[in-house]
């Protein structure tokens, strides 16, 4: 049905605006947007077999107001509407300064926590926490027992990292919230040390 093609929109959106703009040529700026009108050319289909060429600009709205975890932005800028991903990019194009909100406190991310699984711990507990292929290791700023749905990590996570943010900071590590609360770093050179 019209939902399932709007989730399927929606998953494709998350795709080509983390990881696939560079290799698509797809004109995004520094703070991550890019335009709608320039999405809605690229010849994708969605996984419910749409191409990104027959949705339109209403559908783009939908599929961002319907995403539980506020994963895209919209803004219009001189009549031109543009979108991004919030968080969770692996292409270099966006810039850390750009796209996010430095946190300059401990007490604005009182909580922060990475989600994981069983299998990685002990790699983790040898090597410290990696970004992997995106560009910042992911924190939650709250627990998914909280009750709200929580950007940051899996619903099926089994394993909870907390981590010393106060510490951290001290120790000069910059760490940035996302529009839908985030908490993203890129640790040193990738990696948040088991120290913290
Ligand atoms: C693990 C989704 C072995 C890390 C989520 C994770 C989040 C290590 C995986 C966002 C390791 C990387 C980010 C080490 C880290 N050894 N495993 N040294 N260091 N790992 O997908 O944090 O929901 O790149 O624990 O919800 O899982 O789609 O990062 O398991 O918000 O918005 O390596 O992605 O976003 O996986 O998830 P990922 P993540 P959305």
């Amino acid at each position: 049905g019209g939902k399932d093609k709007i989730d399927a929109l929606g998953r494709l959106l998350t795709r080509v605006l983390r990881h696939m703009a560079t290799e698509l040529r797809l004109n995004m700026r520094g703070d991550g947007f890019v335009k709608v009108a320039d999405l809605l050319n690229l010849n994708l289909r969605t996984s419910a077999n749409v191409q990104l060429k027959s949705h339109n600009v209403d559908e783009i709205r939908e599929a961002v107001r319907r995403d539980n975890k506020q994963r895209f932005s919209l803004v219009e800028e001189d009549g031109e509407l543009l979108i991004r991903a919030n968080q969770g990019h692996s292409i270099t194009t966006v810039e850390s300064e750009k796209l996010l909100k430095p946190i300059m406190s401990p007490e604005e991310a009182p909580v922060c926590v990475h989600g994981t699984y069983r299998k990685n711990l002990e790699s983790i507990l040898a090597s410290g926490l990696k970004r992997m292929n995106r560009l910042h290791v992911h924190f939650s700023c709250g627990l998914p027992t909280d009750g709200e749905v929580i950007s940051g990590m899996r619903r099926d996570v089994n394993v909870l990292i907390f981590l010393d943010i106060k510490k951290a900071l001290e120790d000069g590590i910059a760490f940035y919230i996302s529009d839908n609360k985030v908490i993203l770093t890129e640790g040193i050179d990738g990696v948040v040390p088991v120290d913290y």
